[in-house]
Protein backbone atom coordinates (compact mmCIF):
# COMPACT_ATOMS: atom_id res chain seq x y z
CA UNK A 1 0.00 0.00 0.00
CA UNK A 2 1.23 3.25 -0.31
CA UNK A 3 -0.01 6.41 1.10
CA UNK A 4 0.63 10.40 -0.05
CA UNK A 5 0.51 12.63 2.92
CA UNK A 6 -0.27 15.95 2.15
CA UNK A 7 0.13 18.89 4.12
CA UNK A 8 -1.07 22.38 3.18
CA UNK A 9 0.09 26.35 3.73
CA UNK A 10 2.45 27.13 6.84
CA UNK A 11 2.30 23.76 7.96
CA UNK A 12 6.27 24.45 7.23
CA UNK A 13 6.75 26.49 9.86
CA UNK A 14 5.32 23.98 12.83
CA UNK A 15 7.29 23.73 15.71
CA UNK A 16 9.06 27.43 14.40
CA UNK A 17 5.54 30.02 15.36
CA UNK A 18 2.42 30.12 17.45
CA UNK A 19 3.53 27.14 19.77
CA UNK A 20 0.90 28.11 21.50
CA UNK A 21 -2.01 26.66 18.59
CA UNK A 22 -0.02 24.37 17.35
CA UNK A 23 2.52 22.77 19.41
CA UNK A 24 6.46 22.46 19.51
CA UNK A 25 6.22 19.81 17.29
CA UNK A 26 7.79 20.19 13.64
CA UNK A 27 6.75 19.08 9.97
CA UNK A 28 9.63 16.46 9.74
CA UNK A 29 9.33 15.18 13.07
CA UNK A 30 5.40 14.38 12.05
CA UNK A 31 6.31 12.74 9.05
CA UNK A 32 9.14 10.66 11.01
CA UNK A 33 6.07 9.50 13.46
CA UNK A 34 3.95 8.71 10.31
CA UNK A 35 7.18 6.75 8.49
CA UNK A 36 7.33 4.89 12.30
CA UNK A 37 3.82 3.93 12.63
CA UNK A 38 3.93 2.96 8.94
CA UNK A 39 6.29 0.49 9.55
CA UNK A 40 4.88 -0.67 12.73
CA UNK A 41 1.91 -1.51 10.42
CA UNK A 42 3.92 -3.06 7.91
CA UNK A 43 3.33 -3.22 4.48
CA UNK A 44 3.38 0.31 3.84
CA UNK A 45 4.99 3.21 2.03
CA UNK A 46 4.33 7.29 2.23
CA UNK A 47 4.79 10.01 0.02
CA UNK A 48 5.26 13.23 1.67
CA UNK A 49 4.51 16.70 0.41
CA UNK A 50 3.81 20.11 1.38
CA UNK A 51 2.82 23.12 -0.81
CA UNK A 52 1.95 26.62 0.42
CA UNK A 53 0.02 26.91 -2.90
CA UNK A 54 -2.92 25.34 -3.79
CA UNK A 55 -2.39 24.33 -7.85
CA UNK A 56 0.54 21.96 -6.45
CA UNK A 57 -1.69 20.39 -3.78
CA UNK A 58 -4.34 19.74 -6.65
CA UNK A 59 -1.40 18.41 -8.61
CA UNK A 60 -0.20 16.14 -6.38
CA UNK A 61 -3.93 15.03 -5.68
CA UNK A 62 -4.15 13.81 -9.50
CA UNK A 63 -0.93 12.46 -9.93
CA UNK A 64 -1.18 10.37 -6.77
CA UNK A 65 -4.53 8.68 -8.54
CA UNK A 66 -2.31 6.41 -10.55
CA UNK A 67 0.74 5.40 -7.74
CA UNK A 68 -1.03 5.92 -4.86
CA UNK A 69 -3.96 3.65 -2.93
CA UNK A 70 -5.38 6.84 -0.48
CA UNK A 71 -4.21 10.58 1.42
CA UNK A 72 -4.19 11.06 4.40
CA UNK A 73 -4.38 15.35 4.10
CA UNK A 74 -4.30 18.08 6.30
CA UNK A 75 -5.30 20.65 4.00
CA UNK A 76 -4.84 23.63 6.60
CA UNK A 77 -6.41 27.18 5.50
CA UNK A 78 -7.71 25.65 2.31
CA UNK A 79 -9.99 23.46 4.41
CA UNK A 80 -12.24 26.36 4.52
CA UNK A 81 -11.72 27.87 1.19
CA UNK A 82 -10.79 25.24 -1.41
CA UNK A 83 -13.58 24.26 -3.71
CA UNK A 84 -10.82 23.08 -6.18
CA UNK A 85 -9.59 20.73 -3.22
CA UNK A 86 -12.47 19.44 -2.75
CA UNK A 87 -12.88 19.16 -6.61
CA UNK A 88 -9.67 17.08 -6.96
CA UNK A 89 -10.11 14.70 -4.23
CA UNK A 90 -13.65 14.01 -5.45
CA UNK A 91 -12.23 13.27 -8.72
CA UNK A 92 -9.42 10.85 -8.21
CA UNK A 93 -11.42 8.37 -5.88
CA UNK A 94 -9.29 7.67 -4.14
CA UNK A 95 -9.95 7.18 -0.22
CA UNK A 96 -9.00 10.20 2.03
CA UNK A 97 -8.81 10.87 5.20
CA UNK A 98 -8.89 14.86 6.82
CA UNK A 99 -6.35 15.88 9.80
CA UNK A 100 -5.98 18.85 11.60
CA UNK A 101 -3.67 19.28 14.83
CA UNK A 102 -6.01 21.66 16.29
CA UNK A 103 -9.81 21.36 17.31
CA UNK A 104 -11.18 23.43 14.47
CA UNK A 105 -14.80 23.36 15.61
CA UNK A 106 -13.59 24.97 19.39
CA UNK A 107 -12.25 27.58 17.35
CA UNK A 108 -13.25 30.78 15.29
CA UNK A 109 -16.96 30.31 13.41
CA UNK A 110 -14.89 30.20 10.13
CA UNK A 111 -13.14 27.03 10.56
CA UNK A 112 -16.42 25.28 11.59
CA UNK A 113 -17.05 24.52 7.84
CA UNK A 114 -14.44 22.19 6.13
CA UNK A 115 -15.24 22.06 2.15
CA UNK A 116 -13.30 19.16 2.06
CA UNK A 117 -14.57 17.10 4.76
CA UNK A 118 -17.64 15.58 2.72
CA UNK A 119 -15.50 14.00 0.26
CA UNK A 120 -13.08 12.45 2.55
CA UNK A 121 -13.86 9.20 4.64
CA UNK A 122 -12.91 11.09 7.65
CA UNK A 123 -12.10 14.28 9.83
CA UNK A 124 -9.90 13.70 12.96
CA UNK A 125 -9.24 17.00 14.72
CA UNK A 126 -7.81 18.36 18.12
CA UNK A 127 -5.35 15.46 18.82
CA UNK A 128 -1.88 17.43 17.52
CA UNK A 129 0.61 14.77 16.04
CA UNK A 130 -2.28 12.20 17.15
CA UNK A 131 -4.57 13.44 14.76
CA UNK A 132 -2.15 12.37 11.73
CA UNK A 133 -1.28 8.85 13.42
CA UNK A 134 -4.89 8.24 13.97
CA UNK A 135 -5.93 9.18 10.37
CA UNK A 136 -2.98 6.72 8.96
CA UNK A 137 -4.48 3.90 11.07
CA UNK A 138 -7.80 4.52 9.88
CA UNK A 139 -6.90 5.05 6.01
CA UNK A 140 -4.62 2.10 6.49
CA UNK A 141 -7.69 -0.19 8.07
CA UNK A 142 -10.11 0.70 4.93
CA UNK A 143 -7.82 -0.01 2.62
CA UNK A 144 -6.73 -3.46 3.72
CA UNK A 145 -10.32 -4.31 4.52
CA UNK A 146 -11.78 -2.70 1.04
O1 LIG B 1 -5.35 22.59 13.00
C1 LIG B 1 -4.94 22.40 11.85
O2 LIG B 1 -4.25 21.45 11.52
C2 LIG B 1 -5.28 23.43 10.77
O3 LIG B 1 -5.44 22.73 9.53
C3 LIG B 1 -4.10 24.37 10.69
C4 LIG B 1 -4.30 25.52 9.70
C5 LIG B 1 -5.62 26.23 10.00
O4 LIG B 1 -5.84 27.23 9.02
C6 LIG B 1 -6.78 25.27 10.02
O5 LIG B 1 -7.94 26.01 10.34
C7 LIG B 1 -6.56 24.19 11.05
C8 LIG B 1 -3.16 26.54 9.82
C9 LIG B 1 -1.81 25.96 9.60
C10 LIG B 1 -0.81 27.01 9.92
O6 LIG B 1 0.25 26.43 10.62
C11 LIG B 1 1.08 27.25 11.30
C12 LIG B 1 2.03 26.63 12.06
C13 LIG B 1 2.89 27.37 12.80
C14 LIG B 1 2.85 28.75 12.73
C15 LIG B 1 1.91 29.38 11.94
C16 LIG B 1 1.02 28.61 11.21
Amino acid sequence: MNFLVLHGPNLNLLGKREPQIYGSVTLAEINQELENLALELGGCTLSFFQSNTEGELINAIQEASTACDGILINPAAYTHTSIAIRDALSSVRLPCVEVHLSNVHRREEFRHTSLTAPVALGQICGFGCDSYLLGLRALFNHVKNA
